[in-house]
């Protein structure tokens, strides 16, 4: 049985999965040396969130001060980054972030959020943190807010509204997409577990299948749809940004509830998308922009946020098709020694030059090594985390670039470079064990929920 403490690291190694060892670790279950280099980047850049963005939302390296999304700050940083201090042990650090939330965040505000944004690294964060220190004002918090969600699901679909207002519940934004619409059932389902109220389930998982019933005859799904008519908008089908988490959180969802309809959708939408959507191109696989009617290529785009799309199919099993996948991903990053965030993939051209810190690419590296154990995964992380020391990291912290040719900076460390960037890359380098993941599902922001293991301990 877990003992309570004040923040709980050696909770963590228990609950993240020690006790259940991970199936790979005859493989090459040892910790790299670089494992330790992240944890000493990532207090280089809380350090600089410290003394330059503290309260605030996040920090902008180069100008030296705190930005909010909105009018007052949700502490998104510390909220986002305190599950990954966990995992590192950085009990100091953890102890400042959670006394940070405490004091500042509330959610009865009139303030209209971006209801997704709100999910995935709040209610998330905050969920995870519940789960590893046990804390009963993470589980209030979560609470309060995924209540105050809940009106954005008023829509006569199903699927919510983009925006949501905290305090008075109003709605607006009905031209979603498929990834705002569909990535709620981790964490909506996990506050079912915790509070007992299948509300949030039931909503989450309403949402999720009102995109998947309105798939194409060939199984595929639009770039944006109207929320009250249920009407696509943009018929572009792809894995890349407004489809992405989507397909994730149909299998996510799937692992961590054992629902069997969630497995039947993933298991079609997978199917359509690795038909239709699969390109190979000159012996490599990439994933290409079609019609969601004919399934013809559009346009052969591959941008940084598809390559999160490997490490789901590892997730799967499909290990072929993530190998070849994520080669292509490293060709990508090869490029310009750091990723860009778009190319054509026939010509290899750079379509968006920027790199803003995107962690994607690193999330499957890791899934990777953690199933097959090959030090080439981790050859791989070396060569991210060298490029992200020599191109980002400023005096106060990490930053991304307006450029990966030029390599000019731009000015933003956003809260997933905590939560997902340099969680992904410590793991890659830990003991694989550190993890597992039959037990443990991470959400779209890296914050790891649990399978079955936190309900007798509440
Ligand atoms: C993160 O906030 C999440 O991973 C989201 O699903 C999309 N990508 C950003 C980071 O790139």
């Amino acid at each position: 049985m877990i003992k309570r403490v004040s923040v709980a690291f050696s909770v963590l190694v228990l609950t993240i999965g020690l006790l259940t060892v991970s199936s790979c670790t005859d493989i090459e279950p040892k910790k790299d040396a670089l494992a330790d280099s992240v944890k000493t980047e990532f207090l280089h850049a809380w350090q600089g969130y410290k003394t330059y963005a503290w309260g605030y939302d996040y920090l902008k390296p180069l100008s030296k001060q705190g930005a909010n999304w909105y009018d007052s700050s949700f502490v998104i940083t510390p909220v986002d980054a305190f599950d990954t201090m966990v995992l590192m042990g950085l009990e100091q650090e953890a102890q400042q972030a959670k006394k940070l939330i405490f004091n500042k965040l509330s959610f009865n505000r009139n303030i209209s959020v971006k209801v997704f944004e709100m999910n995935i690294r709040l209610l998330g964060g905050l969920l995870s943190a519940y789960q590893l220190d046990r804390d009963p004002r993470f589980l209030q918090l979560a609470e309060d807010l995924g209540r105050r969600l809940l009106p954005a699901f008023s829509s006569p679909t199903g699927m919510p509204y983009r925006y949501v207002n905290l305090k008075t519940g109003e709605v607006s934004g009905n031209i979603s997409n498929p990834a705002e619409i569909g990535t709620y059932i981790v964490e909506f389902g996990t506050l079912t577990r915790l509070t007992g109220d299948s509300v949030f389930y039931k909503k989450a998982k309403k949402a999720l299948r009102a995109v998947y019933q309105r798939r194409s005859s060939i199984g595929l799904v639009g770039t944006t749809i109207n929320v009250d008519t249920g009407a696509w908008v943009d018929k572009s089908s792809h894995i890349g940004a407004m489809i992405d988490s989507y397909y994730e959180y149909l299998l996510k969802g799937f692992r961590l509830f054992k629902d069997p309809d969630l497995g039947d959708m993933w298991k079609h939408s997978v199917n359509a998308a690795n038909s239709y959507l699969a390109d190979e191109y000159q012996d490599n696989l990439w994933y290409g922009r079609v019609d969601m009617e004919t399934g013809k290529l559009q346009k052969p785009w591959f941008s940084a946020l598809d390559a999160f799309f490997p490490g789901v199919l590892a997730l799967d099993g499909q290990m072929d098709r993530a190998r070849a996948l994520l080669n292509s991903c490293f060709k990508m990053w090869q490029l310009q020694g750091i990723e860009p965030e778009l190319i054509n993939y026939r010509t290899m051209r750079i379509l968006s030059p920027g790199y803003p810190l995107r962690p994607e690419i690193i999330e499957s590296t890791y899934y990777m090594y953690y199933f097959t154990g090959n030090n080439q995964y981790r050859e791989m992380g070396r060569t991210y985390f060298k490029a992200l020391k020599k191109y980002c990291r400023t005096d106060d912290g990490y930053t991304g670039l307006k450029s990966v040719i030029t390599k000019e900076k731009s000015d933003r460390m956003g809260s997933y470079f905590f939560a997902e960037t340099m969680k992904y890359l410590y793991l890659l380098f830990s003991d694989p064990a550190m993890t597992n993941l039959s037990k443990t599902v991470f959400n779209t922001e890296a914050h790891p929920m649990f399978v079955d293991d936190y309900i007798e301990r509440r």
